[in-house]
């Protein structure tokens, strides 16, 4: 009952749900999950291996059927894809598909291949989702192409939505935190249905609010306190690292609130801005990393619409504001006289 409070509390629904959430998860026993590798970092599967509440050995063990991970299995080659062709058949229309990465397309679709019979990363991809009940894309390679898609692409990467006709519920992030991989997880099988979706199709329960809205260093932002370059006074007094490059106030996601590592820490808290790695196309729109986007107006190649669009207009209006405030500021902490 802690561990399902925890959980119910985590997708921030009301605390009546706890017995509900204690209920799903014992029905739902042992989920069948397939999770597919495709071009990344593996830093998804790191992220999920660092799950607390559950634990990953309980997370496995007691409540999901990992069938299929190529990093944490113990099979390989052959045996491994026999596996894999076993789970898709045995749990056919049931299993859960994840998929972590890039997926190559066009004349380089072959330049990722997985497997003793050398099929494409879109061919494996392409097929796990025609049977799957749910599909969950982890992570911003898979949600919207992520680091491979970065300009010049010369993979040809695609988001794991451009190729199969099947909706996908986004869970992005370069990594997502576990919370947000297993909180999605937890919340279909809780309601055996797809969460409430943004525009991007991210949960809402987890990628609602901007890093922003929940920042520790949100009060040194309105008070116009600001890290002026990495190692300086205001960083050693935690102040707001807008202008060394922050891209908190324009993305979604609840670092701010849940952190990362078991509640350990998150960028912001290690001493760097946020470089707003859960929204499309972050590597070519939100750079250069460490310094701020000014009032040049957040784009993406999603018609321009921001993570939502009536919000963002709102935000960077503020923001624009704001940038005149820290202007002001500047202009009145030279005249002030120094701190006692
Ligand atoms: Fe890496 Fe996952 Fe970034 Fe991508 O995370 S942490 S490159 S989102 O697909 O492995
Ligand atoms: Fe936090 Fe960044 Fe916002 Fe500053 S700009 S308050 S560091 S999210
Ligand atoms: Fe990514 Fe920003 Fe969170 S960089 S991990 S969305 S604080």
């Amino acid at each position: 009952m802690k561990w399902a409070g925890a959980i119910t509390a985590m997708l921030a629904l009301p605390s009546s749900f706890t017995p509900l959430m204690a209920e799903a998860v014992k029905v739902a026993d042992r989920l069948p999950i397939i999770w597919l590798h495709m071009a990344e970092c593996t830093g998804c599967s790191e992220s999920l291996l660092r799950s607390a509440n559950p634990s990953i050995d309980s997370l496995i063990f007691d409540y999901i059927s990992l069938e299929y991970h190529e990093t944490l299995m113990a099979a390989a080659g052959w045996q491994a894809e026999e596996n894999l062709e076993q789970a898709m058949h045995k749990y056919k229309g049931r299993y859960i598909l994840m998929v972590e990465g890039g997926i190559p397309t066009g004349d380089q679709e072959y330049f990722l291949t997985i497997g003793a019979h050398g099929h494409s990363g879109k061919e494996s991809a392409v097929k796990a989702s025609e049977n799957a009940a749910a599909i969950f894309a982890i992570g911003t390679c898979s949600a919207f192409g992520g680091v491979q898609a970065a300009a010049p692409n010369p993979t040809n990467a695609v988001s794991l939505s451009s190729v199969t006709h099947k909706p996908v519920i986004n869970v992005p992030g370069c990594p997502p935190s576990e919370k947000n991989i297993v909180g999605t997880l937890l919340h279909y099988l809780m309601y055996g249905t797809l969460p409430a979706l943004d525009v991007y199709n991210r949960p809402k329960w987890a990628y609602r609010l901007r890093i922003h809205d929940l920042c520790e260093r949100r009060g040194h932002f309105d008070a116009g306190e600001f890290v002026e370059q990495f190692g300086d006074a205001g960083a050693k007094d935690g102040y707001c690292l807008y202008k060394v490059g922050c891209k908190g106030p324009y993305t979604f996601n609840n670092c701010s609130k849940q952190k990362f590592n078991q509640g350990t820490s998150w960028p912001v808290q290690a001493g760097h801005g946020c470089i707003g790695c859960s929204e499309p196309d972050f590597w070519d729109v939100m750079g250069p990393f460490e310094e701020p986007l000014g009032d040049a107006l957040y784009q993406t190649v999603f018609g321009g619409l921001g993570a939502d669009a009536t919000a963002d207009k709102i935000g960077i209006a503020l923001l624009t504001a704001t940038a005149v405030g820290i202007a002001a500021h500047a202009a009145l902490a030279a005249v002030k006289p120094p701190k006692e």
